[in-house]
C-alpha cells in the first residue's frame, strides 16, 4: 500500500489529481496538505476527505516543522507538489509570493523528504532512502520561454505512430508552428511565474544529483476541466458569457496555447509517479495548440446552443440569450511580457510510457462547460471575498 502527500489538493489539477487516484486506487492513503490560499477551496474536495483513506491539514509547505512531521508520521511513499501560486497575471502584480512558495516551498518539502526518508549513506557519503519512494514535481510548458508562430491558420500535426492506432482517426491534432518544446530544449522562463516554477525545477534536479533522491519533474501544458479556477481563460469567460460581461481578450488574441483536458494530465502523472525513471523529466501536452480568440469564440457558441436547447441552463443567464454573442468580445491591453505560442513535444512520455492524451478537444471543452453549468454553485463559492478585490484592481 503506497501513502501519498499531495499537496495544493484543494486547487485546480491537485483536485481532479486526488479524485482520480481515489477512484483508481482502492488500497491507498492519501494525506493532503493545502494552505487554502484564494485558489484553494476546501468545498471542492470536501466528499473526499470525508474519506477514511484521507487526512487533510491546513498548512502551507513551507513551515518545516508541518512538512517533516507529517512525512514521517504518515510514512509517506509518495510526494505530488502541486502547490503553487499558479497565475501569471498575479505573479507581474506580485511576483514575491511566487517565489516564495514556488521556489522555497519545493525546496522545503525536498529538505524535509531527504531527512525523512533517510535510511543511511553509502561508501561514497550519498543518503540511501527508503525503498520505493518518489517525489513528483509538477512543473509547467512556460519554464522553456515561448515560441514562435509561424502560421495563422492551424496546421495538421502528423499523427505519431506510436498512438496512431489508439485515438480515434478523425481527430485532429494541429500545430501554430514549427518548433517544439522538448525536455532538452534550455529553460528560458520570461515573466516572475514561469521564472518562479523553473527555479523550483532547479532545485529538484539539484536535490537528485547532489544528494540522489528520486526525483521526476512533469512539464505540462494548458489544462483545462472542471474546477478550474475563474481568473483563468477558459473558466473565466465561461463565466463572463453566461454574465453578459465583456470577454478581456489580451492583445490581438492571436497568442496560442496548448490545451490538454485535466483528466489526461492526471493519467500521466499516475503513470509518472509509478513507472517514471528516477531523475527524469517528462513533457505532457495536448498535441492541440489553438489561439485564445478561437477558444473564446468557441465558448461563446457552445453556450448559446446549449441555453439555446435546454430551460434549465438558459435559466442561469444573467443576461438575454440574443445578448450571447461575439460583440462580448473586448480586445484589453496585452499582458506584460506575454508569451507568444507554447508548444509540447510529449513524444518522450508517449514513446516510454505508453502515455497519450485520450481526450477530444471538441468534446473536453463541451463536457468542461456543460460541468460549469451543471455547477453555479462551485462557481459563486470560489468567486467570493478575494476574487471579487482582485478583479475590481484588474478592470
Ligand atoms: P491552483 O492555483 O488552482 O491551485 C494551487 C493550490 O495550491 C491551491 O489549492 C492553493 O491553496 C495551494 N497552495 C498555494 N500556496 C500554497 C502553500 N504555500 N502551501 C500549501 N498550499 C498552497 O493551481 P493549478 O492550476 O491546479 O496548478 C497546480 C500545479 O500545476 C502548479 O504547480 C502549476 O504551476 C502547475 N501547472 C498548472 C497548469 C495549468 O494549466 N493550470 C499547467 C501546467 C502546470
Ligand atoms: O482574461 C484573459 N484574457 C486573455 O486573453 C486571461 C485570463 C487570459 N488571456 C490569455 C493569456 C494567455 O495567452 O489567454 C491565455 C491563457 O491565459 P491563462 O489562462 O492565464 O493561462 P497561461 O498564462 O497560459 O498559464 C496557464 O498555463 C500554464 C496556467 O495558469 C499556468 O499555471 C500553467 O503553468
Amino acid at each position: 500500500m503506497k501513502t501519498y502527500l499531495i499537496t495544493g489538493a484543494a486547487g485546480f489539477i491537485g483536485s481532479n489529481y486526488l479524485k482520480y487516484v481515489l477512484r483508481l486506487y482502492k488500497n491507498i492513503k492519501v494525506i493532503v496538505l493545502d494552505e487554502l490560499t484564494y485558489a484553494g477551496n476546501l468545498g471542492t474536495i470536501k466528499e473526499n476527505i470525508q474519506d477514511k483513506r484521507v487526512n487533510f491539514e491546513k498548512g502551507n509547505i513551507k513551515d518545516p516543522v508541518l512538512v517533516k512531521e507529517l512525512i514521517s508520521k504518515y510514512n509517506i511513499d509518495y510526494i505530488v507538489n502541486f502547490a503553487a501560486e499558479s497565475h501569471v497575471d498575479r505573479s507581474i502584480e506580485n511576483p514575491q509570493i511566487f517565489l516564495e512558495t514556488n521556489i522555497l516551498g519545493t525546496q522545503n518539502l525536498m529538505e524535509c523528504a531527504k531527512a525523512a526518508w533517510r535510511t543511511g549513506e553509502d561508501k561514497n557519503g550519498y543518503p540511501i532512502y527508503k525503498e520505493g519512494v518518489k517525489f513528483l514535481q509538477i512543473s509547467t510548458d512556460e519554464v522553456y520561454g515561448s515560441l514562435a508562430k509561424d502560421f495563422e491558420e492551424p496546421q495538421n500535426l502528423e499523427i505519431p505512430s506510436e498512438i496512431a492506432g489508439k485515438i480515434a482517426s478523425d481527430r485532429k491534432l494541429q500545430t501554430y508552428g514549427k518548433e517544439f518544446f522538448t525536455e532538452k530544449t534550455s529553460l528560458d522562463p520570461r515573466s516572475p511565474y514561469s521564472a518562479s516554477k523553473a527555479g523550483a525545477d532547479f532545485i529538484v534536479l539539484a536535490y537528485a544529483e547532489t544528494y540522489k533522491m528520486p526525483v521526476n519533474i512533469t512539464r505540462c501544458s494548458n489544462n483545462y476541466g472542471p474546477f478550474h479556477f475563474p481568473e483563468k481563460l477558459i473558466p473565466l469567460m465561461i463565466k463572463n458569457v453566461l454574465e453578459g460581461k465583456a470577454l478581456p481578450v489580451y492583445g490581438d488574441g492571436k497568442n496560442v496555447r496548448d490545451w490538454l483536458y485535466v483528466e489526461d494530465h492526471c493519467k500521466a502523472i499516475d503513470i509518472v509517479l509509478r513507472n517514471g525513471k528516477a531523475g527524469e523529466i517528462y513533457n505532457v501536452g495536448g498535441f492541440n495548440e489553438e489561439q485564445n480568440i478561437r477558444i473564446v469564440k468557441l465558448v461563446i457558441d457552445i453556450i448559446k446552443e446549449l441555453t439555446g436547447k435546454n430551460a434549465e441552463y438558459k435559466n442561469i443567464l444573467k443576461t438575454k440569450w440574443e445578448n450571447i454573442n461575439y460583440n462580448l468580445i473586448t480586445y484589453v491591453q496585452d499582458r506584460l511580457g506575454h508569451d507568444r505560442r507554447y508548444a509540447i513535444d510529449p513524444t518522450k512520455i508517449v514513446n516510454e510510457l505508453g502515455w497519450y492524451p485520450e481526450t477530444k478537444f471538441e468534446d473536453g471543452i463541451r463536457k468542461t462547460i456543460i460541468w460549469y453549468l451543471d455547477n453555479q454553485k462551485w462557481v459563486e463559492e470560489v468567486i467570493s471575498g478575494d476574487y471579487q478585490k482582485y478583479y475590481e484592481k484588474m478592470y
